[in-house]
């Protein structure tokens, strides 16, 4: 049984700490924010994933999972903090690595020789070898004598429990050994295949995974706009292209947001803005939808007013940024909601997965249902799925009713 220090209790760090902590490794939890600190150990959690407080309260009282404001020696450290970006370089956003380096220099004076630094969050090419230049003024022992690795998470919100078993997993080490190390510990939890390179093409294998799917998802929201203008079923389309032995279309949304997807292609357009111009496309395409599905409910809304005399109430369905998820992070039916509560158009909104939010009333499926004079589906929520829509008119922009 090893001692592992989980930098970052968020999404992602919270979660795999629970899952470390489980194959018995003893872990302590480092976060920055003293509430989310205590939440945990008092065997709380602070936000939803399907099975992590009844793992995390059980982890606690065992003594095997707990949090604090300050790292503690350790046999490994794991890196698990956010990379947002930064608003420069002509348009392009440019991701900010400060809370990696800052994790690192704050475990700095705990690094002993032999210990196993791992960065998992999503990075620019080249962070790992930054990081290791960073940590040079800051440890107290042989810097070469670490082991330095980036093994990038890949899983999805939701199923963050599962897949951190079962995903198989990309190790990029500075130095082979330090690869192998790293898998050894990875073994100890991961049933999946675990795969070693060098740690600037682990980097870029992240980078590749997330771009590759919000290219494929720009593609679907491109063919929902030509179906609606050639007045053909986007559903039925994708349904039958996908027939086809070599096509598998994604689905078309309201948008693409998250902290992941909706982010990380930046990654690459910010690193070569003259050759990446479909990834930078694709970014357009995908943030465009939000505001054609906005400008689809106004002239509905402007049909409805002609045709009866008054403004329409619309029922909204969906404000996270993905089904069945309680996370609003870069959520682009938020947004489109956001932007229709501006133009001064009476909404009814219905979001299952939240209890409230600030500035906005919530309201039951079937009161909005009932209530409302148009009904737009956002998100494709579980509990929207089989509604008796009989006399309603609807705008299902995520394919939850087809
Ligand atoms: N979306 C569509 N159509 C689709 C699939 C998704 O519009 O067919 C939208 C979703 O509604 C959402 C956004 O894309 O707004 C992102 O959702 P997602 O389910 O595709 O991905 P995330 O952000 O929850 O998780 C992704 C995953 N990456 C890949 O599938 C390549 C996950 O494995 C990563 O670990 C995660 O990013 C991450 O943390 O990087």
């Amino acid at each position: 049984m090893s001692k592992c220090c989980i930098m970052g209790l968020g999404y992602i760090g919270l979660p795999t700490a629970s899952i470390v902590a489980k194959s018995d490794h003893y872990v302590i939890g480092v976060d920055t924010n003293p509430s989310i600190v205590d939440t945990i150990n008092n065997g709380d959690v602070h936000f939803f994933e399907p099975g992590l407080e009844k793992t995390v309260k059980e982890l606690v009282s065992l003594n095997k999972l707990k949090a604090s404001l300050k790292p503690e020696p350790s046999d490994v450290f794991l890196i698990a903090v956010p990379t947002p970006f930064k608003d420069i370089n002509k348009g392009i956003p440019e991701p900010d690595i400060q809370y990696v380096l800052n994790a690192a220099k704050t475990i700095a004076p705990y690094l002993k020789e032999g210990n196993l630094l791992i960065i998992e969050s999503t990075c620019p090419v080249g962070t790992t070898e930054k990081l290791k230049l960073a940590l040079e003024n800051y440890v107290k022992c042989d810097l070469d004598k670490l082991h330095i690795c980036y093994c990038p998470e890949r899983v999805i919100p939701g199923s963050i429990l599962t897949e951190l078993v079962t995903n198989s997993r990309v190790i990029g080490g500075l130095k082979p050994d330090d690869g192998k190390l790293a898998k050894q510990f990875y073994e100890t939890f991961c049933q999946g295949e675990i795969n070693l390179t060098d740690a600037r093409t682990a980097e870029l294998v992240k980078l590749t995974e997330n771009t590759f799917r919000d290219i494929n998802i720009a593609f679907a929201n491109e063919l929902s706009i030509i179906s609606d203008h050639l007045k053909v079923d986007i559903n039925e389309l994708i349904y039958l292209s996908n027939q086809h032995p070599r096509v598998n279309i994604l689905k078309p949304g309201c948008g693409v947001g998250g902290h992941c997807i909706a982010i990380d292609p930046w990654f690459l357009a910010s690193a070569l803005p003259g050759n990446t111009h479909l990834i930078q496309t694709a970014r357009k395409v995908n943030n465009e939808k939000v505001s054609w599905v906005i400008k689809k409910i106004e002239e509905r809304s402007k049909i409805f007013e002609r045709e009866n005399g008054r403004f329409p109430r619309i029922g909204c369905f969906g404000l996270t940024f993905k089904p069945n998820v309680d996370d609003i992070r870069e959520s682009p039916a938020k947004k489109i909601i956001d932007n229709l509560i501006s133009m001064n158009l009476q909404l009814l909104i219905c979001e299952p997965n939240l209890k409230h939010l600030p500035n906005m009333n919530l309201s039951d499926l079937d009161y909005v249902i009932k209530n409302s004079d148009f009904l737009v589906f956002l998100v494709a929520h579980k509990e929207f799925k089989n509604l008796d829509l009989k006399n309603k008119v609807y705008f299902d922009v995520c394919g939850v009713i087809s």
